[in-house]
């Protein structure tokens, strides 16, 4: 067989059922996100389009759940899904001791490059100044990685869940071999940003290519705000917000495209995330996303909290 074609160990991310998923995402409202199912369940209401989000990737050699964590190996790709206690509200040491066990796991393995992380926890604004609780998620996730982590890092998100804090929840897509990161050139690379937003800059990359050389290469995208430089824009107006996050997203491509020599487009969107401070801003996000054309369809609307305070809308997602 020709080794560019694309086969059933590739990536594909869906948004029904279709047999066991590498990594079988469900958005739920906080109380639904309980039990061994909570490792995979986003505690997000979700607010409109679909619940759930499957990443498959091939058969799975082998997989296993516990309460504090799950992970599922596939031939090229891993899932590591890991859940932390937080003790007395210590969103730092939680951060800390996810990363270390994330790393202990993953590094060894047949699968120790990370692509793409998500970060989920309540009450991410909390605390004001260098006290608030995703800028003390932030120093403890640097104190958790290794060497490698921030060379390049993953893609990511980090997302304020609903409900009261308790526990951090890490879910990283692994693979064998890298991806081509990418950085978006209308924005400070995060690990660059100024002290003004903490004493530790954030570290992720805002995205990553899969499969540049196959027949069916993947971007990856990390969570993507109004920010333009290292600066938040358009306070109080989610739509243009929005607006803004579309215009990151397209840099992103072309910013792709000139790296990989793949041209990827809003309208081979194959899943879209977009988290809303607020429930009531759906009505003029969705007007916004309906001109972009990124299929209506594969958009699921969640309520998140940006982990910039004055930020109400966030996206993220997979494209072709
Ligand atoms: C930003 O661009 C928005 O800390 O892992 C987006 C994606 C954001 C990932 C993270 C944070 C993270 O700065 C915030």
């Amino acid at each position: 067989m020709n080794p560019s074609e694309s086969t059933a160990d590739d990536l594909r991310v869906t948004l029904e059922d279709g047999g066991p998923a590498l990594i079988p995402f469900r958005f739920a409202t906080a109380d639904a996100a309980v039990g061994d199912d909570a490792l995979l369940t986003i505690a997000c209401a979700p607010l409109a389009g679909p619940r759930r989000e499957s990443w498959f990737a091939g058969g799975i050699g082998e997989s296993a759940a516990t309460s504090g964590a799950a992970w599922a190996h596939g031939s090229r790709y891993a899932m590591v899904a890991v859940a932390i206690d937080e003790v007395d509200g210590d969103i730092e040491t939680a951060a800390a001791i996810a990363y270390q066990r994330l790393l202990v796991a993953v590094r060894p393995s047949a699968h120790p490059y990370l692509l793409r992380i998500w970060n989920y926890f309540a009450a991410i604004n909390r605390g004001d100044g260098d006290d608030e609780r995703y800028r003390r998620f932030c120093v403890g996730r640097a104190r958790g990685v290794d060497g490698m982590f921030n060379d390049p890092p993953p893609a990511a998100t980090a997302i304020g869940t609903d409900g009261e804090p308790g526990r951090l929840q890490v879910v990283a897509l692994c693979a064998r071999a890298p991806a081509v990161a990418l950085e978006n050139p209308r924005q400070t690379p995060a690990w660059r940003y100024p002290r003004e937003h903490g004493p530790v800059a954030p570290g992720f990359s805002r995205g990553a290519v899969l499969d540049a050389d196959g027949e069916m290469p993947q971007l990856l995208v990390s969570g993507t705000a109004s920010i333009v430089g290292h600066v938040s824009q358009h306070l109080g107006d989610c739509g243009a917000q929005l607006q803004e996050s579309l215009r990151n997203l397209a840099a992103l491509m072309d910013e792709a495209k000139a790296r990989t020599g793949v041209a990827f487009a809003f309208e081979r969107c194959r899943a879209l995330r977009i988290y809303l401070r607020r429930p009531g801003d759906l009505a003029a996000a969705r007007a916004v996303l309906a001109a972009s054309g990124i299929p209506l369809e594969r958009v699921a609307w969640l309520r998140g909290d940006v982990c910039r305070r004055e930020l109400d809308v966030e996206l993220e997602g997979v494209f072709a």
